[in-house]
């Protein structure tokens, strides 16, 4: 057995049992706080579960690195070696004020090269997931790769509360009006999520971290899908980013025709 295949066996389990404890502390009252904004929130359900995947990574694999959005993880400033890259919930928001469509998203790294990846949608018991070269998965049916797609049909996850103050504001409008539709689910993890099984045809961000696009990044591009930011650029995994996640074909006609178009 690869040492990725063993990875993917104890982390499955440990994404189970993580399940297992936010299910349960949904019964219970969060603890809510804000960070930079507030409308930037964190629960102490966050923490503990970015809590347990460190500890857990720490007792069984303590010369990999952990980036974990709460700040558990390690002091990470290159990729080498194997890096962790972990959101415990991704969709905060929606995990305090729907108690749904938020996600544990993971990508783990080898000197810069995403090898797993794992989207896992907690109330759905939904777990996407990637080991590179070997294919993508949908609770352990193989995902089909990624068709060609138009603008004219394509519906794209976009959040309208990042459209730019400026001149670029009046293209990203027309990109709304010109295709088929539009949608905003709240979590990074969910429209990668949603862009890998074809559900979105694209996906559109001003502003995402490493955590939250990290492990969908790493299934998406599994999956035939193209990942950059919004200038076309490669993304940097340790740096904010833009981002436009999206089909091919459909992802170099919306560079072209709207992102790059003077
Ligand atoms: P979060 O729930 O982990 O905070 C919402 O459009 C998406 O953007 C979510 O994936 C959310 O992740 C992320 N997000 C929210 N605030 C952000 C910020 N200040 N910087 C980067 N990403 C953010
Ligand atoms: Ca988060």
């Amino acid at each position: 057995m690869s040492i990725w295949t063993e990875l993917d066996q104890t982390i499955t389990l440990w994404l189970r049992e993580a399940r297992e404890s936010i299910l349960a502390s949904l019964e219970q009252a969060l603890d809510i706080d804000t960070k930079s904004n507030a409308n930037d929130l964190v629960t102490n359900v966050d923490k503990e579960t970015e809590q347990f995947f460190v500890r857990q990574i720490k007792k069984h694999y303590p010369h990999h690195k952990i980036v974990g959005e709460e700040g558990f993880g390690d002091k990470v400033h290159d990729l080498d070696g194997i890096v962790w890259i972990i959101d415990p919930i991704d969709g905060t928001m929606n995990f305090v004020h729907q108690r749904r469509n938020f996600f544990i998203s993971i990508g783990i790294l080898e000197n810069g090269i995403g090898k797993l990846g794992y989207l896992y949608d907690i109330i759905l018991d939904e777990l996407y997931f990637a080991y590179e070269g070997h294919g993508a998965f949908l609770n352990g049916q193989s995902i089909a790769p990624l068709e060609k797609g138009r603008v004219e049909e394509a519906i794209i996850g976009f959040n309208p509360a990042s459209i730019p103050a400026n001149e670029a504001a009046q293209t990203m409008i027309k990109l709304m009006k010109d295709v088929r539709g539009v949608r905003s689910y709240g979590s990074a993890a969910m429209e990668f999520a949603y862009v890998a099984t074809g559900r979105l045809d694209a996906y559109i961000s001003l502003g995402l971290s490493p955590w939250d696009f990290a492990g969908g990044k790493i299934i998406l591009e599994e999956l035939g899908g193209i990942v950059t930011d919004l200038s076309g650029n490669p993304v940097k995994i340790l740096e904010n980013s833009s981002i436009l996640a999206a089909r091919p074909g459909l992802h170099e006609q919306l560079l072209k025709n709207y992102l790059r178009a003077k």
